[in-house]
């Protein structure tokens, strides 16, 4: 799927689009583009406390794509499962506060996608090296369905797998861009979905990597 064929909802006078990708889920492009600098500072923090790790799946694969978290709560995977944690397991400490610039952006573009009520509570960090991928999923380890989830593109491209929610339904290649924010939620919330593998490049202002913000309410 290109830009074109993802049908436009709205083009406000300053440019910014937002396109639908399925009832509840929208594209909004460019939305974190100003905030970048404070947003990728943020990130070297947030890694300088909890550092970027390979976490093991429950079937004991290593998983390509390197994550950490921020916030009350942080994603963590190993073999006896997926969950939610307070603390880092690595480190034995509690996962840094969720920077303000981050909280402040995954609220307005919530609000600007139809969910003003959305307070995150989760910020999972994910830093894609060129080859690192993310198998079709769903994302379904939060307590309360009806909050939404914010997903934030920073640093190099790449294309993201849309599908339904059967995991056979066919997917769209969405290509997700530096600055854009997709806003997940409603009738497409456990849709499945994953990134393909990543290519190779140089961002001026995360280099060599692709990193995602994945904001979401654990509990
Ligand atoms: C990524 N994102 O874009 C991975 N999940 O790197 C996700 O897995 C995701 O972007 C739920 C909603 C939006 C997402
Ligand atoms: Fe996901």
């Amino acid at each position: 799927m290109t830009r074109e064929q993802l049908s436009l909802l709205s083009l406000d006078p300053a440019g910014a689009a937002t396109y639908a990708l399925a009832e509840g889920a929208v594209l909004l492009r460019g939305f974190a583009k100003s905030k970048e600098a404070r947003l990728f500072a943020d990130v070297e923090r947030v890694a300088a406390h909890c550092p970027f790790r390979h976490l093991v799946t429950p079937g004991g694969f290593r998983m390509s794509v390197a994550m950490t978290n921020c916030g009350e709560l942080g994603w963590v995977s190993d073999e006896r499962g997926y969950r939610y944690s307070p603390v880092d397991p690595q480190t034995g400490f509690a996962w840094p506060a969720m920077p303000q610039s981050f909280f402040d952006l995954a609220t307005t573009a919530a609000r600007s996608a139809g969910y003003p009520s959305f307070v995150p509570d989760a910020c999972l960090v994910n830093r894609y090296a060129p080859g690192a991928r993310l198998t079709l999923h769903q994302d379904k380890n939060e307590r309360d369905a009806r909050a939404p989830i914010v997903s934030v593109s920073l640093g190099l491209s790449a294309v993201f797998l849309f599908g339904g929610a059967a995991r056979s339904d066919r997917t769209a290649r969405v290509p997700l861009v530096h600055g854009d924010v997709v806003v997940w939620g409603g009738p497409s919330r456990f849709f499945y979905h994953g990134v393909l593998a990543l290519e190779g490049g140089v961002h001026p202002l995360t280099g060599g990597y692709r990193i995602n913000l994945t904001f979401r309410k654990a509990v």
